[in-house]
């Protein structure tokens, strides 16, 4: 009886927090810091577009555990995706609002999660509904210097990183996993961490950024970006 008593009054705790989360009842944080490594040793400044997750969660990926999950959204704005980098949980639908007086246009060529979201101007919006967990880019078929990335995952324990790197992610069922973090320069770095049934587990995680090259991308057919092709909008 007592386990389900201790359940039963944490899911009162979430309900009177108004989250939509049910932490187990064994359950721990994990916690720690990033760091992105540049070219010359120097600390990233983009450490915010870190994304951090838990890996091998069996908790299911259900789109109301993260409670602003039904909010996501990266606007389009001055010619830029913002927020650069989100991370929702697959079923998660995704707005992409203009706030541009000119044209612009989503779209994905990253495997399952590929979307076209067409030409619009403010004050219209899209959605897509990110199907599968990766990363996936997206971009404006009108602009190529316009870009964003939506890291989907399959369970609701991820984070993104503060400015200095640091992240919290909070009721992780115990048992072993391995965390993992994402970053557009440094890659994808992980670490194996055990999560207690109650409290934190610390973790440090190095990505290396030295050896990044950046690279253009295609249009959405495929073709290089032509100059005249901006000039239309
Ligand atoms: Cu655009």
């Amino acid at each position: 009886m007592r386990p389900f008593r201790l359940e039963a009054s944490l899911r009162v705790s979430a309900a009177l927090l108004g989250l939509a989360v049910v932490f187990p009842a064994s359950a721990g944080t994990v916690t720690g810091t990033i760091s992105v490594l540049e070219k010359d040793g120097r600390q990233a400044n983009d450490l915010g577009d870190v994304v951090v997750w838990v890996d091998g969660v069996s908790a299911k990926a259900r789109p109301e555990a993260k409670p602003d999950a039904a909010k996501a959204r990266i606007v389009m704005r001055a010619k830029s995706f913002t927020p650069h980098v989100l991370a929702v949980t697959a079923g998660s639908p995704v707005e992409f609002p203009n706030d541009d007086p000119i044209f612009h246009n989503a779209f994905s060529v990253s495997g399952e999660n590929r979307f076209d979201l067409d030409l619009y101007k403010r004050p219209k919006s899209g959605q897509w509904t990110a199907v599968a967990p990766g990363i996936v880019r997206v971009f404006c078929n009108i602009h190529p210097q316009m870009s964003a990335i939506v890291v989907v995952r399959d369970n609701p324990f991820f984070a993104k990183a503060g400015a200095d790197g640091s992240f919290r992610i909070p009721g992780v069922p115990a048992g072993q996993y391995t965390v993992k973090a994402w970053h557009e320069r440094g890659g994808e770095g992980s670490i194996a961490v055990t999560v207690p049934a109650t409290g934190e587990v610390g973790t440090r995680l190095v990505l290396d950024a030295s050896n990044y090259k950046r690279s253009g991308h295609k249009n959405k057919f495929g073709k290089d970006y032509s100059a005249s092709g901006a000039d239309k909008y």
